[in-house]
This record gives C-alpha cells, sequence and structure tokens, in this order.
C-alpha cells in the first residue's frame, strides 16, 4: 500500500504521465473536473502544505516551474488555468502527497466551492 502518489511516482501504479523530469512528475487527474486537468507532484513524499520546511523550499520552487511547462505543453496560457493546492479536510485533500493540480480549457468561476 504505502502512498498512492509515491506509488505513481514509482510507476508502481498506472497512470497517464504526462511530464517528469528529475523532481517532478505530472499525470492525469482520474476524475477531471476541467477539460484539462493535470496534477503534478514532487518525487519527493511531502505530505502536503502544513508538512513544509525551509528544507523544501527549492523543491517546491521546482514544483511550480514545471507546473508553468505542463501549462505550456497543454496549451493552456493563451486563455489561462488555474493552479490548487488543497490543504486539510476543509479543502478536500484526499492524497496526502503534496499535489497541485493544473485546471484549465473552460472559464474557471471564483469563488471556487
Ligand atoms: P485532492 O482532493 O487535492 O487531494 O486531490 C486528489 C486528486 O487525486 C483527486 O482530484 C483525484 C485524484 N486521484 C485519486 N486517485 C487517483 C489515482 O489513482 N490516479 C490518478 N491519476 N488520480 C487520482
Amino acid at each position: 500500500m504505502g502512498c498512492l502518489f509515491c506509488n505513481i511516482v514509482e510507476k508502481k501504479v498506472p497512470a497517464t504521465v504526462v511530464y517528469e523530469d528529475e523532481n517532478t512528475v505530472a499525470f492525469r487527474d482520474i476524475r477531471p473536473v476541467a477539460p484539462t486537468h493535470v496534477l503534478i507532484v514532487p518525487r519527493k513524499h511531502i505530505p502536503g502544505v502544513r508538512a513544509l520546511s525551509h528544507e523544501d523550499e527549492q523543491t517546491i520552487g521546482q514544483l511550480f516551474v514545471a507546473a508553468r511547462k505542463v501549462a505550456h505543453q497543454e496549451g493552456l496560457e493563451a486563455n489561462g488555468y488555474r493552479l490548487v493546492v488543497n490543504d486539510g479536510d476543509a479543502a478536500g485533500q484526499t492524497v496526502h502527497h503534496i499535489h497541485v493540480h493544473i485546471l484549465g480549457g473552460r472559464d474557471l468561476a471564483w469563488p471556487p466551492g
């Protein structure tokens, strides 16, 4: 068992990977809520925003720069897109390996539900 997203990073659980580099892996969300819905995760297991420390600054910086690359690759930059990080129960976090949702391909309402 263990962490689902660690298992995806390690290719023990299949996923549609759209981007990877030495620090990050991006794959399509299994329950998409927008025409483009990609999750990008650090290879390093960090449970969530609340678990971050100064040691993670480089990892998180790399994650956002890679998210931008994915958005470009997915053709989202012309119309815009949203990056979402859910942290904790009230936000609806269900997988406790930090991840950024990359959402695009439609107009996105604000505020979110
Ligand atoms: P969050 O609520 O922020 O923790 O989002 C977790 C997301 O993970 C949710 O949108 C659904 C997605 N997800 C859950 N299980 C799997 C899986 O096995 N494969 C993939 N590709 N996505 C998953």
